[in-house]
């Protein structure tokens, strides 16, 4: 067995299952390790950002690592910006990055980069293999760390990949959570139980159903209003699940919602804040002097936390939340010209049951998250770090985790030139996922921008950065070309007919939604 064969051999039996690839020279023996290694199904992306992107939403799924392979420092280069997500997500992932023969970077040969620097933006853990006797042992570290919640970088030399390898396959453990804070929680049902009018704002663990149900018993006891931040990994949404409101996009609504409150407790996410700092504004929507309290730390469960908190509430059990759970209640199929609203209603309107929906909609999709509380049971996940080229990648990987359910990906059309090659990839293995390309021909968050600060009329230049209408983007085409069958509509009628149609039928699907 060589060193690829035992780097694997450690991932296989770890029960990591698929890998996201783009392969070059430095990663040969892995690429050939992956037919003598059984039990790890490569997936290629015909760009890494789409593997990073793929890798980030299997992740998002399953709550385990993917593996992602990436070709040295410019291969991993062009996937960052969706590892940047994932690592805003604190999504588990194993990141192994090709490197040239130790002997051999000395030269600085064309391909040669600081791959250890860059991996630093983005990784929670990382180490270079240093000998193949340690290869094992490092693949081994690198998936517990991942299991953690973040991103696991490994850089492997290729001599260190081809060498022989004599030692064992170690075991991989996965290492619990730390137990919630006592005090923490003592302090926080105070400040819920005495503080007035209070709000507990959420993400990560906090929002999947254990961590929603407890939420929902710490609101039957004290009051309190819930929320996601405004850019949450992931959400269990539906009808039977306990609804959260989302803490807006803009810092005047922000700041004007989060006004009301005495006291703000927050779990699996610290204070939110707003995207930007714009000119005289302010960094956080809650005021600086409103007492915040985080329940929990990165190495705690934010679910569990939030049960402790319920408990220390003497919260009623699960039976009461009933009257907290939102009612199912679906809107009907719109009519007439698409907006971005009927587009949202049309989707509300036919998602299916257990839908995993990947929202990288951005301005036309503003209206789709209030919709999803009454519907169907569903999994809801979205940009997390503001790199636009996330939606089509994960909702590929999400599909991969999850084969059975079908994957509606709203996706906002420049955001989708970023990794629109993820359609050959959905292509070749037919995953079950419907693209809703918001077409509004343009960057149309820039003009939003510019509306702001007040200027309605944008000069042509200023308007060379946001239109995309000419030529526009032939989305059918474009979808035809990778395998993927597309149409374009015109009215929420025709949306309905298509969307009913591409979730009949088997394998990926396009829809251009002209705007
Ligand atoms: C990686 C990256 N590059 C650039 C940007 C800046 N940016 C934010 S939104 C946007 C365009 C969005 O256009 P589109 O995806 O069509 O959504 P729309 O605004 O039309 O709803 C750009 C370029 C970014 N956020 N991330
Ligand atoms: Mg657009």
């Amino acid at each position: 067995m060589n060193g690829a064969e035992a780097l694997l051999k450690t991932v296989a039996a770890a029960g990591i299952d698929v890998c996201f690839a783009n392969g070059g020279t430095t990663e040969m023996p892995l690429i050939m390790a992956f037919d003598s290694v059984t039990g790890i199904k490569p997936m290629l992306g015909l760009f890494e950002g789409v593997c990073s992107g793929a890798a980030d939403g299997y992740g998002r799924m399953k709550e385990k690592p993917a593996l992602c392979l990436l070709h040295l420092g410019p291969g991993l280069a062009n996937g960052v910006a969706n590892l940047h997500n994932a690592r805003r997500a604190r999504t588990p992932l194993l990141n192994v990055i090709g490197e040239h023969a130790s002997w051999h970077m000395e030269a600085n040969a064309p391909l040669a980069m600081d791959i250890e620097c860059l991996c630093k933006t983005f990784s929670g853990w990382q180490r270079t293999v240093r000998s193949v006797e340690t290869i094992a042992r490092d693949a081994a570290d690198a998936i517990e760390a991942a299991l953690r919640g973040q991103i696991a970088s490994l850089i492997v030399p290729s001599d260190h990949q081809w060498k022989e390898y004599r030692g064992k396959i170690p075991e991989v453990k996965r290492e619990g959570f730390d137990p919630p804070d006592r005090s923490v929680i003592g302090s926080a049902a105070k400040m819920l139980k005495s503080a007035g009018k209070t709000a507990l704002v959420m993400n990560g663990r906090a929002l999947r159903r254990r961590g929603l149900e407890a939420a929902g018993r710490i609101r039957a006891a004290a009051g309190c209003d819930l929320y996601c931040i405004n850019f949450p990994a992931y959400v269990d949404r539906g009808a039977g699940t306990v609804p959260v409101a989302r803490v807006p996009y803009f810092p005047e609504p922000a700041a004007a919602v989060m006004a009301p409150y005495k006291a703000v407790v927050m779990a699996g996410t610290d204070q939110p804040v707003n995207f930007f700092g714009y000119e005289g504004q302010w960094s956080n929507p809650i005021a600086t002097g409103v007492p915040k309290l985080r329940v929990d730390s990165d190495i705690q469960d934010a679910a569990e936390a939030l049960e402790a908190l319920a408990d220390e509430l003497d919260a009623p059990g699960k039976d009461a939340l009933g009257k907290i759970f939102a009612a199912y209640q679906v809107p009907d199929v719109p009519s007439g010209t698409l907006t971005p609203e009927k587009a949202c209603l049309t989707l509300a309107a036919l998602q299916p049951e257990n839908a995993i929906i990947m929202d990288e909609g951005l301005t036309s999709s503003m209206t789709y998250f209030p919709l999803g509380a009454t519907l169907a049971p569903h999994s809801y996940f979205m940009l997390t770090g503001g790199a636009i080229g996330q939606g089509m990648p994960s909702a590929t990987g999400a599909s991969v985790a999850c084969p059975d359910r079908p994957v509606i990906n709203l996706q906002a059309d420049g955001s989708a030139m970023y990794t629109v090659q993820s359609l050959w990839t959905q292509a070749q293995a037919g995953m079950n996922v419907t693209t809703l390309i918001c077409s509004n021909r343009s960057y149309n968050i820039i003009n939003v921008e510019l509306q702001r600060v007040g200027i309605t009329n944008p000069g042509p230049r200023a308007r060379s950065f946001t239109d995309l209408g000419s030529p526009p983007i032939d989305w059918p085409s474009l979808s035809k070309g990778m395998g993927v069958p597309g149409v374009a509509v015109g009215t929420a009628e025709d949306l309905a007919r298509e969307l009913k149609k591409a979730l009949r039928e088997p394998g990926p699907h396009l829809i251009e939604m002209i705007l």
